[in-house]
């Protein structure tokens, strides 16, 4: 068994260098921890940027530091200044991070920046490959590395790559506006499984992949080319044993082993016994909303002013990218913000707002979860929050108030909280007096629904699923390549048809022998399939016929002068050797004069949209709608029409981007089946891309060799990737 290599911008240890000297600390943050119960026991290997660049590590250190990362299972990608700057402060904060979270003002796109985030992925990428064994699997972290996995692949297609990213992922409509969006979606695709924290995050993503890449998208699985890449969401956790376990031991601390903070707070209490404790914890981001929360908060003393003294509020913002200027920008509105709020409204006694600009330790955090009545964290955006998990975590006496932004990721999760909008002021001044009078035993209730959650979903469970996923992935894969029409297998087909006394071949022609053009009429085979099609006929007992859903007529004008067999309509035509099109069916279709109508009606709304009228069946196109708009109306038509057949002996077939309705009993199965029985072959070969052909690979008997173009799910033996495979397939049926 293989290792598991994580990938992330940073390592979870941070380097000290003292006077010649190297320690690698283990950092405290949730990666770091959520990746523990994965990166253990010599099993893992973590590659990350070390924090430091080129210039920063002394010559003669490197290989010291080199070895101290060894120590925690590290390895280090060396990164300049400049690489840094264009990388990480650049692009991953002044591009990815703004736009991602809907900051779209902030969004800067520099050309320069793109290209030194593409060099440095390809950095990350060349140290993976020289790192990573065979056999090993790769998690990838985040928006900084979004172009790794496809590096990875690319080199090494076997190896399972799994990816995560800790943010959101944008809606299509802002994800479009990125210069390089398909870059970066390809980049993303190099991975076997994508996870997001939540689901509305992957419906983006997805709804991205489609119009941006036009992939064949089918639940959450995409595909793409030979591969199956699987998108879901899993929920990031916290390390809820660690919080609540430091709740309890700080709770049984004496005054003298408490921590300054501790015993300071603990005066305050003291002195105003009903005075509640606000408390709001984030990096110092414009994605968090302080400066709104602040504002909020002013408002809220305006219109409760009873609370005046009553409340206080402690702002924990924690030092972040100060070097990129609109943090510069936000850190400024805040002092000022916090001077103006507190100069306003402080009296000899209470100040309203308590505001720390620094990290504190792990000790510090503690004691001000636990200290605090109201979480109240209002970003205006956010992957997840884990700060809201974590308060509620160390919450032991299960009292205390979590109001929690919609906006969060950990919303989703978190119903039991008081939800507010972050842009709704009125909402957050009554959730907050809301907060503030909440009874005990409601606390409680809402806590301990709370805590059973994030106690079980933890982010052992978080990581364990996505490990689980990713290598259930692999296998479906293996079993999938398993069913891939490999050149072993081509060779025993083509040796089969060869020795066969009579073939009989059924050729489907939209999505098999021909791609798909955006006007159907337009999608005439060109030259080169009439000398395939002319050979494989002119070889001796040999039956190839044509087998579409496509009407008689342009069948006719096609290939009739070829003298090719041909079924059409699914199988209501038959025509042989260039003769006249017989019925092969007795269908009716005086349901038509009621079915049109609808369908006109769905085109009329359903811009891009068209019908098709054949003799026997009615065709709704929709391949060049908008994608989710056309599957959306797909699914609304279904509904309608199976509605509305319901006695008729009509059924409503889902294709390739068409719905068609047609008589019952018709279908190509049974017009294959027909044609079998006429004569006694010892080679039936069948190929197909869509539902319709599905009836052929089902009926065909077990002897028959049926090929799938495409991985979608089938009842066909085998799979080849596209109608280019097909094509050199029956070059070789000679
Ligand atoms: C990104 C996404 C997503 C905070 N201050 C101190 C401190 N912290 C710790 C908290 C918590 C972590 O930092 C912050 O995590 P968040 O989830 O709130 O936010 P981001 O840093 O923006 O993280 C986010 C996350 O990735 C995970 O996927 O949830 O949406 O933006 O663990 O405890 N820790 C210490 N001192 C502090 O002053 N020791």
């Amino acid at each position: 068994m293989g290792k598991t290599i994580i990938i992330s911008n940073r390592l979870p240890v941070q380097l000290q260098i003292h006077k010649g000297s190297i320690t690698a600390v283990p950092s405290v943050g949730g990666l770091a921890t959520g990746m523990k119960s994965v990166h253990s026991g010599g099993d893992s290997l973590w590659i990350g940027w070390s924090g430091l660049t080129e210039e920063e590590i002394p010559q003669e250190l490197e290989s010291d530091i080199d070895k101290a990362l060894q120590q925690h299972d590290c390895a280090k990608v060396k990164l300049s200044s400049e690489e840094v700057d264009g990388f990480y402060f650049g692009f991953s904060n002044r591009t990815i991070w703004p736009l991602f979270h809907y900051f779209l003002e902030y969004s800067e796109f520099t050309l320069d920046n793109w290209t030194t985030y593409q060099e440095v992925n390809q950095k990350f990428a060349d140290t993976i490959l020289e790192k990573a064994g065979a056999e090993d699997t790769i998690w990838i972290h985040d928006y900084q590395l979004m172009l790794v996995p496809q590096m990875v692949k690319k080199q090494r297609p076997n190896t399972s790559i799994g990816f995560f990213l800790h943010i959101p992922f944008p809606s299509y409509e802002i994800f479009r506006t990125l210069p390089w969006r398909e870059e970066v979606l390809q980049g993303l695709l190099g991975s076997d499984l994508i996870g997001f924290h939540t689901y509305d995050y992957e419906r983006h993503f997805l709804s991205s992949v489609r119009r941006l890449l036009d992939l064949e998208v089918s639940f959450n699985d995409i595909y793409l080319d030979n591969r199956v890449i699987k998108v879901d969401s899993f929920p990031m956790g916290i390390d809820y044993k660690k919080f609540s376990e430091a709740a309890k031991e700080h709770a049984k601390r004496t005054a003298a082993q408490q921590s300054e903070l501790q015993r300071r707070l603990n005066t305050h209490k003291e002195s105003t016994p009903d005075a509640k404790f606000l408390l709001s914890i984030d990096r110092l981001d414009y994605s968090k909303g302080i400066a709104k929360r602040l504002n909020a908060f002013e408002y809220f003393l305006n219109k409760y002013p009873q609370y005046k003294e009553k409340v206080r509020l402690i702002i924990l913002a924690v030092p972040s990218r100060s070097n990129v200027p609109q943090y510069q920008l936000l850190k400024k509105e805040i002092d000022e913000l916090v001077g103006r709020i507190n100069g306003e409204l402080a009296t000899v006694s209470w100040t309203p707002i308590w505001y720390f600009y620094r990290s504190m330790p792990f000790e510090n955090l503690i004691d001000l979860y636990t200290s605090c009545d109201i979480a109240w964290l209002t970003p205006i955006r956010d992957g997840m929050n884990l700060v809201a998990k974590e308060y509620v975590a160390t919450r032991t006496d299960k009292t205390g108030v979590l109001i929690l932004s919609e906006m969060a990721g950990s919303a989703n999760e978190m119903n039991e909280s008081l939800l507010i909008n972050p842009n709704n002021f009125e909402q957050i001044a009554d959730t907050l007096y809301e907060a503030i009078n909440m009874p005990i035993q409601e606390q409680k209730e809402r806590n301990e629904q709370l805590q059973k959650r994030l106690e079980r979903y933890n982010v052992e469970k978080w990581a364990n699923d996505f490990m689980t996923s990713l290598e259930r992935q692999k296998h479906l894969d293996a079993a999938n390549i398993s069913r891939r029409l490999t050149e072993n297998l081509i060779t025993s087909v083509v040796s089969d048809y060869t020795k066969a006394k009579k073939r009989l071949l059924f050729l489907d022609y939209d999505g098999t022998l021909a791609g798909f053009h955006t006007d159907p009429q337009k999608a005439s085979p060109d030259v080169a399939l009439y000398q395939l099609l002319d050979r494989i006929k002119a070889q001796k007992n040999t039956d190839l016929y044509l087998i579409s859903g496509r009407d008689k007529d342009t069948f006719k004008r096609w290939f009739m002068k070829k003298e090719y067999n041909m079924i059409v309509e699914h199988g209501v035509w038959i025509s042989k050797k260039g003769g006249e099109f017989d019925l092969l069916e007795k269908v009716k279709n005086d349901w038509m004069e009621k079915i049109r109508p609808v369908l006109e009606s769905f085109v009329d709304r359903t811009p891009g949209s068209f019908v098709e009228e054949k003799n026997y069946s009615l065709a709704w196109h929709y391949r060049n709608t908008d994608p989710d708009f056309g599957n959306k109306r797909a699914t609304e038509l279904t509904t309608v029409l199976t509605s509305l057949i319901a006695n008729d002996n009509l059924s409503v077939l889902s294709g390739n981007k068409v719905l068609e309705i047609k008589n019952s009993g018709v279908n190509k199965g049974r017009a294959a089946m027909r044609v079998l029985v006429e004569d006694d072959y010892d080679f039936v070969f069948a190929m197909g891309d869509d539902w319709t052909d599905e009836f052929m690979f089902q009926e065909l008997p077990e002897t028959a060799i049926t090929v799938k173009v495409g991985r979608q799910k089938t009842q066909a033996k085998y799979y080849v990737e596209n109608t280019k495979r097909v094509r050199e397939l029956l070059e070789r049926f000679k």
